[in-house]
């Protein structure tokens, strides 16, 4: 695919391959609250004396090949049919306030842009292949009084690209994206279409497409994120060396946490996760105590008591927004129990098999056969389960370990923390593992505080150890290696920032 890049000129003053001409658009809340009418003199006032801050012969972002290559990837596999893959919108929280905003992973990957409201559209052409357009909101119009009295307008939310700079950057035709439910309505209504659904739905109701056709394009687009080309490797990199960063930060604060709550680990995470990348991938899991066998633990509202552990299950998202995944259980007084230490090295040991499991041409499921058993084994020598009455084999023909096993011992990791979620199982569950394939290795031990079947003295404790694992031309590699890991390591560490 080639991209028309004519920058700017007197002649062609937005470049090829774009449209900015001014929309006349009535203007939202053109009654300011707090100000009242706007006299005409203000509204003249405020149409002229502003500098020309557009920027000229942008650099295309880092990703701007690859994501032109997914594209061409995406056009190949649906020749003859309209593509349409939404940003998504701003969800009103409360009145005119709006939760934060994370563009659809399926968007970001085919175009690098994380803007709200956008949409990529693949128009197919009569000779093959695809037209290719990103539908952007514009800058704003200064002359109709959008700039200041819309709430989208620049003054409000900050400047945004113009579409000749998102074009630049991005390597795509920019258009209009007000314009862009009347074009896909107005578009020819033979050509077959798609579109991932559940992001936008005024876009959804502008397309007329099938739920079977859309949800085949969803499965495209996941299993195209399946193996991570190199420039997403170093994202995933950078994810782990911040989120690496962020452990660190919690660690040193400890006592803090001891003296409030959960919450001071949370929030420590989450402002190396806002100065390092754009935000924590998901919800952090700082669980203390009893808190760690509840899996999903995101009230993080508990107390941190020394001689429990801490089970911390945190990624940084990259501003690109790749994350990373990652969990540690750490004795908050600095030094684990002897019950404590025994049931942290069985559930080191599994992760080490799992770990090594994890090698081109093994299945999907390997690692996680390979990290039950050693738990499974455990399980029987401690007395939990019955020796009497079980082999190893038979338990996990049985699968009786996972009353304390309790999850899959991993998943795909990328621009998602469960990545590739839609993927065909050929590709994913079933597929032989290739280099590239990133995922988590993450197995745990949860005894229930109100478990009877286990001695007294394991009820509250719950241990996870996760790391985030790519997989190589000849074995692997743990990209979140600079976390310590065995019991001895993560003493060491965590005396060396108590000081
Ligand atoms: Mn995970």
């Amino acid at each position: 695919m080639t991209e028309d890049r004519t920058p700017a000129t007197a002649d062609n003053p937005e470049g090829a391959g774009t449209e900015e001409e001014s929309v006349e658009q009535p203007i939202k809340g053109r009654k300011n609250g707090l100000y009242g009418e706007v006299s005409d003199e203000l509204a003249e006032s405020m149409k002229s004396g502003w500098a020309d801050t557009e920027l000229r012969g942008l650099a295309p972002i880092e990703q701007a090949s690859r994501t032109a290559a997914r594209r061409a990837a995406l056009s190949a596999a649906f020749p003859g049919q309209r593509l349409v893959i939404p940003a998504g919108n701003l969800r009103t929280r409360a009145n005119d306030t709006e939760y934060s905003f994370r563009a659809a992973s399926e968007y970001v990957h085919l175009t690098g842009d994380q803007s709200e409201d956008a949409v990529l559209v693949l128009e197919p052409r009569a000779e093959g292949g695809h037209d290719q357009a990103l539908y952007l909101l514009p800058r704003s119009n200064r002359e109709n009084g959008e700039f200041w009295l819309d709430g989208q307008g620049e003054l409000w939310v900050g400047r945004r690209n113009s579409l000749t700079e998102a074009a630049q950057l991005l390597g795509l035709p920019t258009r209009d994206v007000r314009k862009v439910a009347e074009e896909l309505a107005a578009a020819d209504a033979s050509v077959p279409t798609r579109i991932v659904r559940g992001y936008d739905a005024t876009l959804e109701a502008a397309v007329t497409s099938t739920e079977e056709g859309d949800e085949e394009l969803r499965v495209f687009l996941s299993g195209l994120r399946v193996v991570k080309d190199d420039w997403e490797i170093g994202q995933l990199r950078a994810a782990c060396t911040a989120t690496v960063n962020g452990f660190t930060d919690v660690v040193r604060e400890l006592s803090q946490a001891v003296a409030t709550s959960e919450r001071w680990i949370e929030g420590t995470f989450w402002r190396r996760a806002r100065v390092e990348g754009n935000d924590v991938g998901y919800g952090s899991i700082a669980a203390a105590g009893p808190h760690a066998t509840t899996l999903h633990w995101v009230r993080n509202d508990g107390e941190v008591r020394p001689g429990e552990l801490l089970l911390l299950d945190a990624g940084v998202e990259t501003t690109t927004l790749y994350t990373a995944d990652v969990t540690r259980t750490l004795p908050i007084s600095g030094t684990f129990s002897p019950l404590q230490r025994k049931i942290y090295d069985a559930v080191y040991e599994a992760q080490e098999a799992g770990i090594a499991a994890v090698k081109p041409g093994a299945r999907f499921r390997d690692f996680h056969d390979a990290a039950q058993r050693v738990l499974a084994e455990h399980l029987l020598a401690w007395g939990l389960l019955d020796a009497s009455l079980y082999d190893v084999e038979k338990v996990l023909e049985l699968g009786l370990q996972r009353r304390w096993t309790l999850h899959g011992t991993g998943h795909m990791l990328g621009l998602d923390v469960h990545d590739c979620a839609h993927a065909r199982r050929e590709s994913y569950v079933e597929a032989l593992l290739e280099p590239g394939v990133c995922l988590t290795v993450e197995p745990g031990l949860y005894f229930q505080q109100d478990d009877l079947t286990v001695p007294q003295e394991y009820r509250g404790i719950g241990v996870r150890i996760e790391d985030d694992i790519l997989v190589t031309a000849d074995g692997n590699e743990n990209l979140s290696a600079a976390l310590p890991r065995t019991a001895d390591a993560v003493e060491a560490w965590m005396a060396s920032l108590s000081g």
